[in-house]
């Protein structure tokens, strides 16, 4: 917890007149009460805070100020202290929730300027069509590619499930379009429509599950356990991106709490499935599935350092059944195509934008149409 307290007063000595402090809220007390032994983390937090005081952290001055009971306890001359009236602000970041929780303001990180607390469309706008009956409107995210896998999965066996692949910039709020709400009220990538069967389709477990069942394909005969699975996918990711892929990466700040608590999760939930691999060629025995298919753009990508740039962090190669696993589905070429499709970011020859034949993987990538698209 970071505490601000901001100064006015001439407290004399080396230290300057005005500063901020940025420590540990234990490490000061309130004011006129002495910090106790007992509170060992607090007497790290006071030291931590005084040795910050000589850097400058965030580019800007960075005083330390204590209050006379804590500089005190710790031996400092009582001249480098504060007494209670001359802190003249505190603001801490301890949030305090309001009765009724309102959407005042962004709360910063990625991803801030798309999130709201209501769903529905935010503007008029429809969804383009290709000629193929499937029509996936996407973008290649964990959740996204599972779905472009397992369409290039099926034609490589041969099933006709050409498809055509738009674009979704969920960056840019295409999510909220009114043609994309029609098709998922949830306004998340990836949704799709059956244009054959005028099947509307969301969430990702639920559309490979529907192109499994339509195409007879990547369906173990032991179909209890494949999908045991992939819900299993479903319910964790969310606490490895939204959790854990969020609060290391993504957030404004890097809370120690949140990163704890997830990286806990997401090391838990590693090593659940470097065990199952241990057993197991694939997730549900010896047939590649659906389930691999889930399962591989999160935890494969994490170990393979695709994602979140934290394989080094959560030790992913410590994982070695799941490493081998994660490594042999990334050398299938339909997945090296799945992993293109709808993808706007990295080098420009795997940047597929939209995919509407197989061709496009030769023809029309960003390097080769450059702006183009
Ligand atoms: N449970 C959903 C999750 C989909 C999801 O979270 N999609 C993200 C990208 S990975 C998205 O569209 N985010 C846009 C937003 O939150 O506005 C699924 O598996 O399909």
């Amino acid at each position: 917890m970071v505490e601000r307290v901001i100064c006015n007063h001439d407290v004399g000595g080396s230290i300057p007149s005005t500063g901020t402090i940025l420590i540990s809220r234990r490490a000061v007390p309130p004011m006129g009460r002495a910090i106790r032994p007992a509170h060992g983390r607090a007497l790290e937090c006071v030291r931590l805070g005084f040795w910050l005081g000589s850097v400058s952290p965030r580019g800007a001055a960075f005083n330390v100020f204590l209050d006379i009971d804590a500089a005190l306890w710790i031996g400092l001359p009582a001249r480098w202290a504060l007494s209670p009236n001359e802190v003249t602000q505190i603001m801490t970041d301890e949030y305090i929730p309001p009765k009724v929780w309102k959407w005042e303001s962004q709360s910063g990180g990625a991803f801030s300027n798309i999130n709201r607390p209501i769903a529905g469309a935010t503007h008029d706008k429809a969804l383009p069509k290709g000629a193929h009956p499937l029509q996936l409107h996407s973008l290649a995210t964990p959740n996204g590619v599972k779905v472009t896998v397992m369409l290039e999965e099926l034609l490589a066996a041969g099933h006709n499930a050409e498809y055509d692949a738009f674009l979704i910039d969920i960056g840019k709020g295409d999510q909220f379009g009114s043609g994309f709400v029609e098709l998922n009220p949830n306004s998340k990538i990836p949704t799709m429509l059956d244009a054959e069967t005028g099947e509307r389709l969301f969430e990702s477990g639920s559309i490979l599950l529907y192109l499994a069942e339509k195409f007879g394909a990547f369906l173990p005969e032991n179909r209890t356990q494949c999908m045991n699975w992939l819900f299993w996918q479903m319910g964790s990711a969310p606490y490895l991106g939204g959790g854990f892929g969020h609060f290391y990466k993504y957030a404004p700040e890097k809370f120690e709490y949140a990163i704890d608590r997830f990286t806990m999760e997401a090391k838990r939930q590693l090593d659940v499935l470097d065990r199952h691999l241990a057993e197991n060629r694939y997730m549900c025995g010896d047939e590649y599935s659906i389930a691999d298919m889930a399962i591989w753009p999160w935890y494969g990508a994490v170990v393979l350092d695709l994602v979140y740039d934290a394989a080094e962090f959560l030790d992913g190669a410590a994982y070695t059944h799941l490493m081998r696993w994660a490594k042999e589905i990334e050398a299938r070429p339909a997945v090296q195509r799945g992993v293109m499709v709808n993808r706007s970011w990295g080098p420009e020859a795997g940047q597929l934008h939209e995919r509407h034949d197989s061709s496009d993987f030769e023809l029309r990538t960003q390097d080769k149409i450059g702006g183009e698209s």
